[in-house]
């Protein structure tokens, strides 16, 4: 179900009622700036509360937004958006599958370089290899970009990690609550940003490619932005967390995925032109588990050694006993 968004008349009205909503407007006031009747007014007006906007009517005074409670959806997020490519074309859907599932349909037919995907919902949240991503409806954030570097295949997995480090930046951003006390996320290789040592975002880098080129990468990010522990099943209450959680507050939807938005296009643009030391760099600064006894579970083997971190190419680095040092291409990581 795609939440298409409003009218232009619909989204000139919300506009006016944003910049003066202070006061009230009257319904004449407003039949006469946009020069159609006033049940027309009104039945717009019934529009935009049907996109979840908290407009109040009074029969004498007019209407007035209410600016606290604005709704999570495509119109308010472009609105204030930063960026040159990364969410200038959003489809968003109060409820999907999976927004990987469409972004790569998408990704398929042409979308362009930045376009993505937003759930408020996903019945079909994935994590990798066919695992469950838990996706409550209005607390989260569920999105799929897709991009079109022009790398060789073997370099896509680096991918994730830039993917990391704009997520662990934008956490870092929205965690302080101005109280003193900031939790630091910190990355789990590949794919796992932690507070406290608990999974609180996961990003699903997916890939259409031929032998040498990359045709589209897409990639899946989650964020437990608002979500209550209760929320999530109760064998993973112990080892995940939400940002509001951790922080003690409620976090605007909207203002994060505008800045992570921004976040990814800086890393990503950095990447495509110094390559993935910068990146490496960022993200060790990111990974706390150096020098840690952890567990690596691979499709086929599970190895224990020391956590290293990881090498130029994005691969984890694991000591093992007697000391040679494996290069771990695919796998869990989990702390012993
Ligand atoms: C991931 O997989 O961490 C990738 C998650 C990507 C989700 C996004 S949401 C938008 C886009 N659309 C999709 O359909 N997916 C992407 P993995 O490393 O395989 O971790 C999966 C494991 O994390 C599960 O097996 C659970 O143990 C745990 N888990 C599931 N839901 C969680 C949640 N909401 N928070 C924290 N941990 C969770």
């Amino acid at each position: 179900m795609k939440n298409t968004l409003t009218t232009s008349t619909e989204q000139s009205i919300l506009r006016l009622l944003k910049k003066e909503s202070h006061s009230y407007l009257s319904g004449q006031a407003l039949s006469k700036a946009f020069g159609i009747s006033r049940t027309a007014i009104w039945k717009h007006i019934k529009a935009i509360k049907k996109m979840g906007y908290g407009v109040e009517a009074s029969p004498a005074k007019g209407y007035r937004l209410n600016l606290q409670n604005l709704p999570f959806n495509a119109l308010e997020i472009s609105s204030n958006l930063k960026t040159a490519f990364i969410g200038k074309d959003i489809s968003f859907y109060k409820e999907i599958d999976s927004t990987n599932e469409t972004a790569k349909e998408f990704a398929s037919k042409g979308a362009a370089e930045g376009a993505a995907v937003i759930a408020d919902f996903q019945k079909k949240g994935r994590g990798r290899l066919g695992r469950h991503w838990e996706s409550p409806a209005g607390v989260n954030i569920y999105t799929s970009i897709v991009l079109r570097p022009s790398i060789m295949p073997v370099f896509a997995p680096q991918l994730t990690l830039v993917s990391a480090v704009a997520v662990a930046e934008t956490i870092s951003k929205f965690l302080n609550n101005g109280s003193g006390y900031k939790p630091e996320p910190t990355v789990k290789w590949p794919n796992d940003i932690l507070i406290n040592s608990k999974k609180t975002a996961g990003i699903l880098t997916e890939m259409s490619s031929e032998m040498d080129r990359v045709n589209f990468v897409v990639i899946g990010i989650g964020v437990n932005v608002n979500m209550s522990k209760k929320m999530l099943p109760e064998e993973l209450r112990p080892i995940a967390t939400s940002l509001r959680e951790e922080a003690g507050k409620e976090i605007s939807r909207t203002g994060f995925i505008q800045t992570l938005y921004l976040n990814m296009e800086t890393w990503y643009k950095l990447y495509l032109k110094n390559g993935f030391e910068p990146i490496r760099e960022v993200w060790n600064g990111y990974f706390k588990m150096a020098g840690k006894i952890v567990r690596v579970q691979q499709m086929d083997r599970v190895i224990e050694g020391v956590a290293v971190g990881i090498d130029a190419d994005g691969a984890f680095l694991l000591q093992v006993k007697g000391g040679s040092v494996l290069r771990i291409i695919s796998g869990d990581v989990t702390n012993l």
